[in-house]
């Protein structure tokens, strides 16, 4: 905004006599006197700019109420600000000031004060005299000491000194009694006192960050408390009780996390488990199998023609810790084949131990590519390298360039695994360092370790989670609720697999996660599948899966294929991108006026453009225009060209027709849902340039998305095109292509947009055409009514409806559309969209509480005649058992009655 224009607009305020003015984000850097006969004015929000100073004339706008200076760079607040004396809010967030006057304590009506990401280090003690002050924020600062005198501050009901340098709390703070929310995160706190208790009315509490060992038992009387960050604590409770690591996204369960720790409290309830993962990785034929065998065995005869290892194979290895304790190595030999690429992330998994294999006799061209994956995947879990000299040959491998790159790379280990040379070191580096793993022989609870030794005790495969059920029972574990919250934590740690929020996947612990990944390769190892270019049938799975141990699991198998997102089906046949031909089709393109956006990595793993593949499926173009490194998807008239460039790091997007901007965000979302399951991919997005001379080009100057999102944030709206020369606005540029949402933010936001609801639709739609039909066995399985209902309808996705035929207990699969009576139809379809909507909730609200969850779904049912004519329908069909099985969720418990009422007023 420019000078003139911003007096423009005070003068026309000041005839308005208005009384709110906002004139933030606009680059203003300084206010002009003009501003301060505003008299009127009961509120100013001057934040988002580049002031440097605070005018003392601001002590004419004595009617102020509300004032907002945040986001600026103003050292140094004015004496007289504290004469504004009807100030009741006053944000002063994110600028440079060093110390607050004394005299704020003036401000007496202040309700709100807002301070942080400032350079204070001490309070002035007079702050504790605002004693109707009700939210405090001073986060972001030096301070290390709260005085004692905050207990004055009686009506404080949220306080936040997160990211300070506080290393304890005064006893006082917990006479707080009104606080609803303390944040405290990011400090030096190493113990939370057992007066917390008083907090009663405390409802969030955040001490994420900190030195905190244990917790008082008392604070599970707070019973009005629904959210404890305990995040990067050193606290006794796995990394997946405690919640997601990205900060911004909501804490685990408090529920889960208090039990967990106050039984493993208990030493009478709890037991170390000693186990942990060791994975064997490299290049087919750097002899991965050969030390697997060897450490299991010393004796082990090399075989001189090992039969290439077929997905993965898991060896246990014992020794005894030097207390006498046992500790069970799981070891896991990958076959090194490239086309396993793909579910790497799902078993490359953190708190493991890695040996990779090399061996020089070929070059090691995925050497730095496994290296690369683990470090991508695994948060920097140890890695030691081997170096195979089979017989006297040397291996050579640049061990300083290597550690320079990689700093988890612990050990360079050689070996003849001929004649056992360098075994023992190896075997003895194995052990220091997979005992030293995070969170190895941390106390368990008791029964946990006994269901796992039960688990681990059985030969079977997989089981049923009845099965699991009766087996947790067996073993004293009756919690429904704990026996899934193992399962998890088994899943979590890789040793057994369970989807609990897949439909068809969820009724079985598979016990054994090679016979599952081994079944998944065959089909993409098979001759025939790999000439057909990955396409195949179900009577091509009937003949790889003839084998007794997979007979009875076919549907499953191939679910845990859809799962790992190896396949995708189109009619009558299956297709595996990654077999896909390399070659492009062809195909035309309009140049014209085409939306470009350009990913480009710093690494780039294998398999992102084939999941995506999976993902969009539904929209290929006439289900032809695919192969293995790239996609045309078209709908409703725009087309959308996606290429991997696997060699320049890059995927290219090109979109072309009238609604390119929606169907990139469609393309945008689903790449970054990807992107988000490798823990530290590193990209950026290149936005094209929208001068008069970029424009509509197809070699437009492009400019990196993260550094225009910082320079909005630093205030500078405009920058130069390197081609033209010209001015461009950069909040257009990223507008242009849809992204104008913080990153961050966008994992929290729910994809609201109808395309996006449509995608979602189609792909349920796909799964379903398939048209699975499951044993009956499952049917038998689940004992309780609704969920046996239910399983009829949620077979292969949330939105699943499935035509059961009984089939005797095998497996039929039926290609035609369903056609079934409506009413039934109906219940499928009011339960996929009511099962989207709590799968939203659960992921952006997990804690929702009964009463939001129930205000969300009658928004819902208002806003969406479709639902509500499919929920009356599915009412009268099934009665108030129809609306159960329907609203039917894991995570959440929703009274039917309710929802029968929204319906009934509606
Ligand atoms: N002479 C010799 N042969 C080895 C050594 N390590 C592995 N081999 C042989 O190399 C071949 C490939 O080994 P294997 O363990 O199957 O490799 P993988 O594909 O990485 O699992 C096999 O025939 C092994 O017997 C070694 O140290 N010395
Ligand atoms: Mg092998």
């Amino acid at each position: 905004m420019t000078e003139a224009e911003l007096i423009q607009i005070i003068k026309q305020a000041a005839k308005d006599e208005v009384t709110e003015l906002d004139l933030s984000n606009n680059q203003i850097s300084s206010l002009p006197p003009e501003i301060f006969q505003l008299t009127n004015l009961q509120s100013l929000n001057i934040g988002g700019n580049q002031i440097s100073s605070l005018p003392p004339e601001i002590v004419q706008l004595t009617n102020l109420q509300f004032l907002y200076i945040s986001r600026n760079q103003i050292s140094s607040l004015p004496r007289e600000i504290v004469q504004l004396t009807n100030l009741q809010f006053l944000y002063i967030s994110r600028n440079q000031i060093s110390s607050l006057p004394r005299e704020i304590v003036q401000l007496t009506n202040l309700q709100t004060l807002k301070i942080s990401g400032n350079q204070i280090s001490s309070l002035p003690p007079e702050i504790v005299q605002l004693t109707n002050l009700q939210f405090l924020k001073i986060s972001g600062n030096q301070i290390s000491s709260l005085p004692p005198e905050i207990v004055q501050l009686t009506n404080l009901q949220s306080l936040n000194i997160g990211g300070n340098q506080i290393s304890s709390l005064p006893p006082e703070i917990f006479q707080l009694t009104n606080l609803q929310s303390l944040n405290i995160g990011g400090n030096q706190i190493s113990s939370l006192p057992p007066e917390i208790v008083q907090l009663t009315n405390l409802q969030t509490l955040d001490i994420s960050r900190n030195q905190i060992s244990s917790l008082p038992p008392e604070i599970v009387q707070l019973t009005n408390l629904q959210s404890l960050d305990l995040r990067n604590n050193p606290v006794p409770i796995p990394p997946e009780i405690l919640g997601p690591k990205e900060w911004y996204k909501n804490p685990g369960n408090i529920q889960e996390i208090l039990d967990f720790y106050f039984r493993v409290q208990d030493p009478q309830e709890t037991e170390p488990l000693y186990e942990a993962k060791l994975l064997i990785i490299g290049e087919g034929g750097a002899g991965k199998t050969s030390l697997a065998k060897k450490i299991e065995d010393e004796k082990y005869q090399l075989q001189s023609d090992e039969k290439s290892t077929e997905g993965i194979d898991v060896i246990q290895w014992k020794f005894n810790l030097d207390h006498g304790q046992e500790f069970r190595v799981n070891i896991w030999d990958f076959g090194g084949q490239e086309i396993y690429h793909q579910t790497h992330q799902f078993f490359l998994t953190s708190r493991s131990l890695y040996a990779l294999v090399a061996d020089d006799r070929k070059e090691n061209t995925d050497f730095y590519y496994w290296l690369k994956i683990v470090e991508l995947l695994s948060d920097n879990s140890p890695v030691l390298i081997i170096k195979n000299e089979k017989d006297k040959r040397q291996c050579e491998v640049n061990e300083r360039e290597l550690r320079g790159e990689f700093l988890n790379l612990k050990e360079f280990l050689p070996t003849n695994l001929a004649d056992n040379r360098g075994l023992t070191e190896i075997k003895n580096n194995i052990q220091q360092y997979i005992k030293q793993l995070p969170h190895v022989g941390e106390p368990l609870p008791k029964i946990w370790v006994r269901v796992r030794f039960a688990l681990e005790n059985n030969p079977r495969n997989y089981i049923s989670f009845t099965e699991y059920r009766d087996f947790c029972k067996l073993n004293n574990l009756t919690d429904s609720e704990d026996m899934k919250r193992l399962s998890q934590y088994l899943h979590d740690l890789g040793v057994c697999l369970h989807f609990q929020k897949d439909p068809i996947l969820k009724h079985y612990v598979i016990l054994k996660p090679e016979w599952g990944t081994t079944a998944v390769y065959k089909v993409l190892d098979n001759k025939n599948v790999v000439k057909n270019l990955g396409c195949f049938t179900q009577e091509n799975l009937a003949e790889i899966w003839e084998d007794e141990k997979y007979k009875d699991m076919r549907d499953e198998l191939l679910q845990l294929m859809i799962r790992f997102k190896l396949c995708y089906p189109i009619p009558r046949q299956y297709i595996a991108p990654q077999l896909l031909d390399i070659n492009q089709p062809e195909y035309t393109w309009n140049p014209n006026n085409n939306l470009i956006l350009r990913y480009e990595y710093d690494f780039l793993p294998k398999g992102i453009i084939t999941s995506f593949i999976v993902e969009i499926h539904p929209w290929i173009e006439e289900q032809k225009q695919v192969w293995r490194n790239g996609v045309i998807i078209n709908k409703d008239q725009t087309r959308a060209e996606i290429i991997q460039n696997y060699n320049q790091k890059e995927i290219k997007i090109r979109l072309a027709g009238n609604r390119k901007k929606d169907l990139l965000t469609i393309i945008t979302h689903e790449l970054e849902k990807i992107h988000s399951s490798f823990e530290r991919l590193r990209y950026q997005i290149l936005v094209p340039c929208n001068c008069k001379k970029c424009i509509g080009s197809q070699t437009p100057h492009t400019y990196q998305l993260e550094s225009l999102r910082k320079r909005l944030g630093a205030g500078r709206y405009q920058v130069e095109c390197d081609q033209s020369y010209e001015m461009v606005n950069v909040r257009r540029l990223i507008d242009d292509v849809n992204l104008s949402v913080q990153e961050s933010n966008r994992e929290l936001q729910i994809p609201v947009s109808p395309l996006q609801n449509e995608l979602d639709r189609d792909k349920e739609r796909s799964y379903n055409s398939v048209n699975i039909v499951i044993n009956n066995k499952l049917e038998s399985e689940n004992n309780s009514m609704s969920e046996s209902y239910q399983s009829k309808y949620h077979q292969t996705g949330p939105t699943q409806f499935v035509d059961t035929i009984q089939s005797g207990g095998n497996a039929t699969f039926n290609q035609t559309n369903y056609t079934p009576e409506q009413q039934q139809k109906n219940l499928a379809d009011a339960a996929a969209e009511i099962q989207q909507l709590l799968n939203q909730l659960s992921k952006t609200n997990p804690t929702a509480t009964p009463q939001e969850i129930t205000n969300t779904i009658e928004q819902e049912i208002k806003s969406n005649p479709t639902l509500k004519d499919r929920l009356i329908a599915a009412l009268k069909a099934g009665g108030l058992e129809a609306l159960k099985t329907i609203f039917n969720h894991p995570a959440f418990t929703i009274s039917a009655e309710t929802i029968k009422g929204f319906i009934e007023a509606e």
